[in-house]
């Protein structure tokens, strides 16, 4: 790990400008729109627009929230008492009243849609009873988590209903915002559609992660952003209403929440961002045009807080933000956005006039990458193709009886992942590896912007682009590496790793 420096405690107010920016406060109403002004500034252009996306088929639009329900906060998950083990998670079927008077089936983790947050100290392992109680076979994958193979969680490793085991999680990597959700074989995206995902967040009370703002549903927000098409009957009929491309809706849920508003108390706020849907990409920034400050990516803090004026995450990527409330004015209304200016998460700020609040900053003393790992050669070539159901990864489908690839326990590997457009101009797919937090090198030869100078476990990778990646296995066993777009997953769009 490298060694951070901290910078001593520099008042955010002082390094955030809430200036209106104009090319981000206007006319932002269209993918097409975002990727001119995503090629103003060089640093964007890294991360790519989203405007090749629109070629395979249109993005239904978010509506806007209408602020008419506190966010819930998922609740930690409570350490159980003369048991042997700590905690217990059980999948099970519920039921959620989204609209008022209307019952949808939906599925969660010890309730009726989602999970609890499970927190992990840096270090530390825990034991977790998992459960099935649905009529169906799942599987629990701690997604970023660096584990042995047989308690990944992945498509071989199925928990029959009514069955349960016992895993230990050992946290032998530093904090980060990690999630966990079924990885069954082609019922991944039913699955997780229904409603079963969670936070599992790696606490660290040694490092800089205890400097920043840590009051879990105070002043260090978890956020799930998922969307959902809901049938006639207002029910998450997945078979009816799926599409093989990714399934897209234009309802906007928040932690499982739909219209939700967040109540500001505390002047500097750190917001834990997870794409947890099925297929849709976010942009997300600020109403105003301010800026924010990115503390993390997937798996770690960056090496440096870096101020953005938008944040992208495709499916599965996490980012952790820091947002300062304390130099807007009373009337000034707040909100989180996406790229169509859709008000995903509108602000209601009540700060105590005399609250003031400063965060701990930091650098990091070494580069994020060496000169050798700059110029190591590439070891493994990944390409990811196709659409629909003809999504393919070095032109195969998953077979769960193929090794794809090999690599040895403990050496660094560059992999280089290539998006191969098709006669239609190719969609994103974020690719996800299991088993290891890994650096992303470059982008196309051009090194990553700050932004992504931090541990990952999933890239966006764009159409025509290659992204190469500098990978590492701690443990031994066969791991699955994929595109987190779940119906391309279900599709087999999927490859195995055998770590020897
Ligand atoms: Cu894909």
């Amino acid at each position: 790990m490298q060694k951070r420096f901290l910078l001593g405690a520099l008042s955010l107010s002082a390094a955030l400008t809430l200036t209106a920016c104009a090319s981000n406060n206007e006319g932002m109403d269209s993918n097409r729109m975002h990727h001119e002004a995503s090629m103003e500034s060089g640093e964007d252009m890294n991360q790519g627009g989203m405007g090749d996306m629109m070629d395979h088929g249109n993005v239904p639009s978010l509506l806007s929230s209408e602020g008419t329900n506190e966010l819930p906060i998922p609740p930690l998950l409570e350490k159980q008492q003369g048991q042997d083990y700590d905690y217990e998670v059980i999948a099970q079927e519920g039921i959620t009243e989204f609209f008022k008077g209307i019952s949808t089936e939906t599925y969660g983790y010890n309730g009726d849609l989602l999970g609890p947050t499970l927190k992990i100290e840096e270090g530390k392992s825990v034991d977790v009873k998992i459960t099935n109680e649905l009529d169906e076979s799942t599987t629990f994958h701690w997604h970023g988590l660096e584990v042995a193979s047989e308690i990944d969680g992945g498509p071989s490793d199925e928990i029959q209903p009514g069955e349960s085991r016992i895993v230990t999680l050992q946290a032998d990597q530093p904090a980060a915002t990690l999630w966990y959700h079924p990885h069954v074989h082609e019922m991944t995206a039913e699955q997780v559609y229904r409603g079963l995902s969670g936070m599992l967040l790696i606490d660290s009370s040694n490092s800089e992660d205890s400097t920043i703002p840590n009051k879990y549903g105070v002043n260090d927000i978890p956020l799930i952003f998922q969307d959902r098409l809901f049938d006639e009957d207002k029910q998450l009929d997945y078979d009816n209403l799926m599409d093989e491309d990714g399934t897209l809706g234009d309802i906007s849920m928040i932690n499982g929440t739909l219209n939700s508003k967040l109540t500001i108390t505390e002047p500097i706020m750190r917001f834990r961002l997870l794409n947890g849907s099925n297929a849709r990409n976010y942009t997300f920034s600020l109403s105003n045009g301010a800026s924010f400050t990115q503390i993390a990516s997937d798996g770690s803090l960056l090496d440096e807080p870096v101020e953005v004026e938008e944040l992208i995450l495709a499916a599965s990527e996490r980012a952790e933000i820091l947002i300062d409330f304390s130099k807007l004015t009373s009337e000034e209304s707040l909100a989180l956005v996406n790229d169509e200016g859709v008000e995903l998460l509108p602000f209601d700020v009540e700060l105590d006039a005399s609250t003031a609040d400063s965060t701990e900053m930091w650098t990091t003393e070494e580069p994020f990458l060496s000169q050798e790992e700059k110029e190591m050669p590439v070891e493994k070539n990944i390409e990811l193709f196709g659409m629909m159901d003809m999504v393919t990864i070095n032109g195969k489908k998953f077979d769960p009886n193929r090794i794809d690839l090999r690599q040895k326990q403990g050496v660094t590997e560059v992999w280089e992942v290539y998006n191969k457009k098709d006669m239609m101009g190719g969609m994103i797919h974020p690719f996800h590896v299991h088993g290891t937090q890994f650096k992303v090198i470059s982008r196309d030869g051009k090194e990553v912007t700050p932004r992504e100078q931090g541990l990952k476990d999933s890239v966006l990778v764009n159409p025509g682009e290659k992204v190469k990646l500098l990978v590492t296995f701690p443990e031994k066993g066969v791991y699955v590496f994929h595109c987190h777009i779940l119906e391309h997953e279900d599709g087999g769009m999927m490859g195995q790793i055998e770590v020897y």
